[in-house]
């Protein structure tokens, strides 16, 4: 059974009957991503059920201000923790490009002005076009908070990105993602490579690891 804080606070939430019913221990994850939230929950499988903020109605943008992914990570993390009293984790993550120095990092989710990954897809490839560097790796951070503490998970993934976007799969950058080892983006190959060897999947990991010892 993995972390009795963890599934302690629905005991008084109604909300999560059903995971009370099955045992499941549940975390908060605060994210608005649904691409997020979806490969998570692939991730983690029948360990735990994740709470989204949607489950708890709550709407709201959590500020993310901060320079770096560390920072962001614990930004919402706390916000919500703070909003709720319930331990949860975030993720923050980005790409980052070796001949864009790192960008757009941080700033991954709205590069192009905007959130729609099309145009911040059409972004990154107007940047690098005829550039023969196209290194580049995905890096998220997880941030767990529980009785107020911060705790830190990493991953990262490196790979080159694609002349132009293939496959439908995954979400944000993943059609112009091509993972080392392999010639397709993530948005052509199966989840269950993504699930494997992804910078999440990495983080995600570890966060089990330390939420069995806890
Ligand atoms: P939350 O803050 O609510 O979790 P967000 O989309 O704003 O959602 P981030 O601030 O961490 O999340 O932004 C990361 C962006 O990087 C995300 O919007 C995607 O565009 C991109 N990204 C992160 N992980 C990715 C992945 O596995 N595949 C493709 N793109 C990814």
């Amino acid at each position: 059974m993995i972390c009795g804080k963890c599934s302690l606070f629905f005991k008084s939430i109604p909300l999560f009957l059903n995971s009370v019913m099955t045992q499941l221990p549940t975390l908060v994850f605060a994210t608005s991503n649904k691409g997020k939230l979806n490969e998570l929950q692939l991730l983690l499988g029948t360990k735990m059920k994740l709470v989204s903020l949607e489950e708890l109605n709550f709407f709201e943008d959590i500020p993310e201000t901060t320079p770096t992914l560390e920072g962001n990570a614990e930004q919402k993390a706390r916000f919500i923790y703070n909003r709720f009293g319930l331990p949860c984790f975030s993720d923050d993550s980005g790409l980052f490009i070796e001949h864009l120095n790192g960008a757009p990092g941080v700033d991954s989710a709205h590069f192009s002005g905007s959130r729609d990954d099309g145009k911040n897809i059409a972004h990154v490839l107007s940047l690098l076009k005829g550039v023969s560097n196209r290194s580049a790796y995905f890096k998220t951070v997880f941030c767990l908070v529980i009785d107020g503490l911060a705790h830190y998970f990493e991953g990262s993934v490196s790979g080159i990105i694609s002349d132009q976007p293939e496959g439908t799969g995954g979400f944000g950058y993943d059609p112009i993602f091509i993972p080392e080892g392999y010639t397709q983006t993530f948005g052509e190959l199966s989840p269950s490579v993504k699930k494997e060897i992804s910078h999440r999947s990495r983080a995600t990991k570890q966060l089990v690891e330390f939420l069995q010892n806890q």
